[in-house]
């Protein structure tokens, strides 16, 4: 087990506190100037983020589990070193970095106390399962946390072999109602559709703003930012990312949501995913020693 008191001696400050979080994972609680966070070392899972003036804005589930071995539901699960279902059965989904317990490498704070940066990292030896580990690597998770908050995720290849690597930011946002929501910034842009049981259907094109009225998955090939306006909460939020190749949509919408054990059945209506990835046909090949960073930034306008 992690020992507390001696990250709270090391990084702990005014505006840094560790804390016995849900599941009892070690949890940094983050209050700045600007905002407040808390982010779990296990899984490097930052929960709430919520600018000084502001609703939260990420959502959780009201029925996640905070399990070690399991996947948390909601915040900003690090989706690495896959993207969706692994290439076996045997696989967990979305990889194995979001149920590893990390390490804390930094904590800092700049801009007179309004911008806090916290670095967690993992290695081969700090995952769960050994087995699931297939070449040498060193991942570090940045989070920035002020007006805005960035979350960036840095791989190096340390093998002797390039890899290759899907991942994603899978930011699950907290919307008033997800049927009244907007997203803009993705008119004309191609995707896929990956909507449980139907077909993969490549070579559709986005028509104007996207609404949530069905249960919506999606692959974007873009590189672009996004808005999601949210007339129930009266503010839009902005989504710009770097190193990611494609911006995946979600909304499980009823039937799914009613088959997720850690998902309420009406929690749909409150959440929405805009995750910064690299994903499917955007996989990236990875060569020895090279680095490669993916982040998303969040802002309230
Ligand atoms: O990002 C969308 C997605 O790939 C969906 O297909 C759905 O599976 C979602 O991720 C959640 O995955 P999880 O393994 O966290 O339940």
């Amino acid at each position: 087990m992690i020992d507390r008191e001696t990250l709270e001696r090391k990084f702990g400050s005014d505006s840094v506190k560790f804390t016995r979080g849900p599941g009892g994972f070690v949890c940094i609680e983050v209050a700045n100037a600007a905002a407040t966070a808390k982010i779990s070392t296990y899984a490097a899972h930052l929960f709430d983020y919520t600018p000084a003036g502001e609703r939260p804005v990420l959502w959780m589930s009201g029925s996640s589990w905070f399990e070690a071995g399991k996947p948390m539901r909601g915040g900003v699960p690090i989706c690495w070193p896959w993207f969706g279902p692994g290439a076996r059965e045997e696989l967990p989904a979305h990889g194995f970095a979001r149920l590893s317990q990390w390490e804390v490498r930094a904590v800092e704070s700049f801009e007179n106390g309004t911008v806090t940066r916290v670095v967690l990292g993992l290695t081969p030896e700090q995952v769960a399962k050994p087995e699931l580990v297939a070449f040498a690597f060193d991942l570090e998770c940045e989070f920035w946390i002020g007006r805005s908050l960035t979350v960036a995720l840095t791989m190096k290849n340390c093998s002797d072999a390039p890899v290759v690597v899907t991942d994603a930011l899978h930011t699950y946002f907290a919307v008033k109602e997800a049927e009244a929501v907007r997203v803009r910034g993705l008119d004309q842009v191609g995707y896929e559709d990956r909507v449980v049981g139907a077909p993969v259907v490549l070579g559709h094109v986005q028509q104007g703003d996207i609404r949530i009225d069905r249960e919506v998955d999606r692959i974007y090939h873009s590189t672009g930012a996004v808005e999601i306006y949210d007339p129930g909460f009266n503010r839009t939020i902005r989504v710009e990312k770097s190193g990611s190749a494609a911006t995946v949509v979600w909304n499980p919408w009823i039937r799914k949501s009613h088959a997720m054990p850690d998902f309420g059945d009406e929690e749909y209506h409150s959440m929405l995913c805009i995750e910064a990835a690299n994903a499917s046909v955007d996989a990236r090949t990875v060569f020895p020693g090279e680095k490669r960073r993916i982040s998303q930034t969040v802002t309230v306008l």
